[in-house]
């Protein structure tokens, strides 16, 4: 039998959540198990934080081909102020025409083709062109077994969960409470409910999962996943955990004036606060949070993005007759830079997130839960505050904060109030100079160790099930 090089074809949903991963695991699929790959993405304006990302000197292309495919005008399908998700869900829809003539075109036919999450209507294609499917699944297991399980209880939802407050029993799994689990799960009677709900009846239509995850970080949803008397026989396809894959320190990043102030501060002193690239606080929080942060007293970097609701810090507003500017300092409590100069850096918009983690400063990140900022903090050894706002970033603050130990939460985040100064300030104490943190930190270096075993090419689980994979891409 002729063993020919596998060629992967991936596509990407948009967003630096999905595309960092997927560019990641594409490099592994080259690098460490020979195949080709060809990575589609939709193409971001210049100023975007994606085009930036895949412009910069430090970003290597050279294992993988980005193709950009141009964003279809989605305009006449999707009301503008539609659930941001269903807009990606219809940008990645409208775009299958165009892959699959990409597809068509090559020379060197793809044996497999990935899609991440939002590009599950692309699955067809592989009956199209003769192509095994996977889905990427840029977030963890436990994201992966609400979505194969929440569609088997459909009928009790109302009653069980959302009247008596039942948590959801996944088989083998410890419970997650039905608040934390998708906004899109939460209403039967929303548009997102209906279209999202029954993403998880697709999952068993591929030919595995990739889950970008490994056995030590979700021991307990992984063995049920595999296991066909538990998860497994909802999964009914095999789900391969390979993580985690997260993008590797670029040395040509850390020339930033940032750095040279990280430089200067005492090892595991400084917290690191960032929401990722769509989350934002109002007024109100961003407030308390300053105050919190200040009343800690203790190092930071915070990037800081303009609240949700628009308005700027109600003491700002006061002390400028309601003026708001385009400034970060605007959004915050008057004299709140200057006050806290000499202990805190706020910068706006982006900063590279992953060099910042691995700065030995850097003590504590408060976080959004997103899944790569969660590995990137895991990888580096660094404890967290959990603060979650959207999608699945409540379970995953749950999974950190209850089950591995490694964050602190607020009780608030689960009823949406706002958290005020004191319990900020609490927070940030609790981890960065109480034994609390100390113990946490421990703990999370452990859990780094695990991590770098994973993905060892020398019999790392990571990489075994990837060359799972890979085997079955050679056939
Ligand atoms: Br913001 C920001 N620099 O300033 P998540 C993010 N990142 O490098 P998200 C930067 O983007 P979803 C910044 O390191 C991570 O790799 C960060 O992914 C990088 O959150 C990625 O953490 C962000 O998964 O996505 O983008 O909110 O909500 O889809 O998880």
């Amino acid at each position: 039998m002729q063993i020919t090089k596998p060629h992967a074809a991936m596509f990407a949903s948009p967003g630096m959540g999905h595309v960092i991963p997927v560019i990641e695991l594409g490099k592994r699929l080259a690098g460490s198990h020979g195949f080709r790959v060809t990575i589609f993405v939709l193409e971001a304006d210049a100023a975007s934080a994606q085009s930036q990302f895949l412009n910069s000197p430090g970003y290597d292309a050279t294992l993988v081909d980005v193709i950009g495919l141009p964003t279809p005008d989605i305009s006449n399908l999707v009301d503008p102020s539609a659930f941001f998700a269903i807009k990606l869900l219809i940008m990645m829809r409208e775009t299958i025409p165009t892959l699959r003539s990409k597809i068509a075109e090559m020379q060197h036919k793809p044996t497999a083709l990935i899609v991440d999450l939002f590009g599950l209507d692309a699955l067809p294609l592989g009956g199209e062109f003769n192509m095994l499917t996977y889905i990427f699944i840029a977030s963890n297991a436990r994201f992966i077994a609400v979505a194969l399980y929440f569609p088997t209880l459909e009928k009790d939802v109302e009653e069980e969960h959302i009247i008596k407050k039942k948590p959801l029993a996944l088989p083998g799994c410890e419970p997650v409470r039905f608040e934390d689990t998708l906004e899109s799960f939460l209403d039967p009677t929303d548009e997102i409910y209906r279209v999202f709900v029954p993403f998880g009846l697709v999952f068993p239509t591929a030919d595995g999962i990739i889950v970008n995850t490994w056995d030590d970080m979700e021991p307990k949803t992984l063995k049920s996943l595999q296991d066909p008397k538990l998860l497994g026989r909802i999964a009914r396809v095999p789900v391969y955990p390979i993580g985690p894959l997260c993008r590797p320190v670029d040395p040509s990043q850390t020339n930033l004036p940032l750095f040279d102030w990280l430089n200067k501060q005492p090892d595991e002193s400084v917290l690191y606060i960032s929401f990722g690239s769509g989350g934002s606080l109002s007024a109100r929080q961003l407030t308390e949070l300053a105050w919190g942060l200040e009343l800690s007293q203790q190092r930071f970097v915070w990037v800081v993005r303009p609240p949700i609701d628009g308005l700027a810090s109600s003491e700002y507003v006061s002390a400028n007759n309601g003026d708001i500017r385009d400034g970060t300092s605007d959004y915050l409590p008057k004299e709140f830079i200057s006050r806290t100069h000499e202990r805190g850096l706020v910068v706006p918009s982006w900063v590279p997130q992953a060099e910042i983690l691995a700065h030995k400063a850097v003590g504590g990140f408060l976080t959004h839960c997103g899944w790569n900022s969660i590995l990137e903090s895991v990888v580096t050894g660094v404890p967290m505050i959990a603060w979650p706002l959207f999608a699945e970033q409540k379970m995953n603050a749950t999974l950190l904060n209850e089950e591995l130990g490694i964050a602190v939460r607020s009780e608030k985040l689960t009823s949406e109030e706002v958290i005020l100064r004191e319990e900020v300030k609490k927070l940030v104490q609790r981890i960065m100079v109480e034994e609390e943190g100390y113990k946490m930190r421990e703990k999370v270096k452990k859990l780094r160790d695990t991590a770098e075993t994973s993905v060892s090419c020398d019999g790392g689980s990571a990489h075994e099930s990837l060359s799972r994979v890979a085997d079955e891409c050679k056939l």
